[in-house]
């Protein structure tokens, strides 16, 4: 049996390391009747073509990030709020394990025919342009490039950008031309796909994380067998701890080589600047009301109570 698995990021990616080690564990604990299949970005669509794949269960697995997914699932925009969740990277991930989150969450993935496997954190993410983005001024007239669902868009034109959603096949190329100015992700992603060739600098904001989803097509997760269930489970129970070491790793020594290479520099905010651009961004927590309705409101309230924050902002 092939179970197929479709990513988001080229090979060397964060998620291509989940991958091949969700791969190893499964052919491992399944003593080769399950084989997974890993096919890497580029190679059968874009991140929304690829979560189409999924529900029509042509691939059985696929990475679905947020800042493409919300525009099906509209609860997945909770990540793409700036500083709401904590900026401790143990406390972020206690909340990402907790059970009432994730039971919110996985009635928003289902309602759109996937089941929610699993929640990756990639990393801090940075912004690069050809100048420094100290203050949301700085963005005015920015043309930022965006991930394609709308919440991801809202977010940088509350900071006054001017939001270009684009696949991330596309980026490199649109940098390079001036079709935009901008883009976000997280250091390993910026390196490995040369962002850094074609921007001067980047802000290290620490606003967002960039947390991707591990999806299933629901009905083939419904109908596995009990043995295969088991070997699902088993693969992915530690995974968290295994993807946290990896995306540490990959960040930290990606940063070093970029700032090593001299094409970029490297900007951080105050927690002054970082103040004005988080009270800047409530607009978009507004706007997640309206999109993700009940449940988002709920997901919005588990996050800031976790957080230790006040639930009225
Ligand atoms: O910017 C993007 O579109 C992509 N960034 C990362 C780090 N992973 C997948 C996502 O599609």
């Amino acid at each position: 049996e092939i179970w197929r698995f479709a990513l988001e990021e080229i090979g060397g990616s964060v998620q291509d390391a989940w991958a091949q080690e969700f791969r190893r564990r499964i052919e491992v604990l399944s003593d080769g009747q399950v084989q997974v299949e890993v096919y890497p970005y580029g190679s059968i669509g874009t991140s929304p073509q690829l979560t189409r794949l999924v529900k029509d269960g042509r691939v059985h697995l696929a990475f679905a990030s947020p800042g493409h997914v919300a525009d099906d699932i509209p609860e997945a925009g909770i990540f793409l709020l700036p500083f709401l969740f904590p900026e401790n990277d143990r406390a972020n991930r206690r909340i990402l394990a907790d059970d009432e989150l994730r039971a919110l969450l996985q009635a928003g993935w289902q309602d759109a025919g996937l089941q929610l496997l699993d929640l990756v954190p990639e990393g801090w993410m940075m912004w690069t342009a050809d100048r420094a983005l100290h203050t949301p001024e700085d963005f005015s007239g920015l043309r930022m490039r965006t991930m394609t669902a709308p919440q991801q868009a809202e977010v940088f034109r509350a900071w006054g950008a001017e939001p270009v959603p684009l696949p991330y096949s596309e980026v490199y190329d649109a940098l390079q031309l001036g079709q935009v100015d901008g883009q976000s992700n997280p250091v390993f992603a910026i390196a490995e796909m040369n962002f850094h060739e074609v921007q001067s600098v980047m802000t290290v904001p620490r606003a967002t994380r960039f947390v991707a989803s591990v999806v299933s097509n629901r009905n083939w997760h419904q109908n596995l067998n009990e043995e295969h269930r088991q070997w699902l489970e088993a693969a992915r129970s530690g995974m968290p701890e295994f993807i946290d070491e990896i995306q540490r790793d990959y960040n930290r020594r990606h940063l070093q080589q970029l700032r090593e290479s001299g094409r970029i520099t490297v900007e951080p905010l105050t927690d002054d600047q970082r103040a004005r651009f988080r009270d800047a961004s409530l607009p978009a927590r507004d706007a997640y009301r309206e999109r993700a309705g009940e449940r988002g409101e709920r997901l919005l309230q588990r996050v800031q109570s976790l957080s230790g924050q006040q639930t009225a902002d």
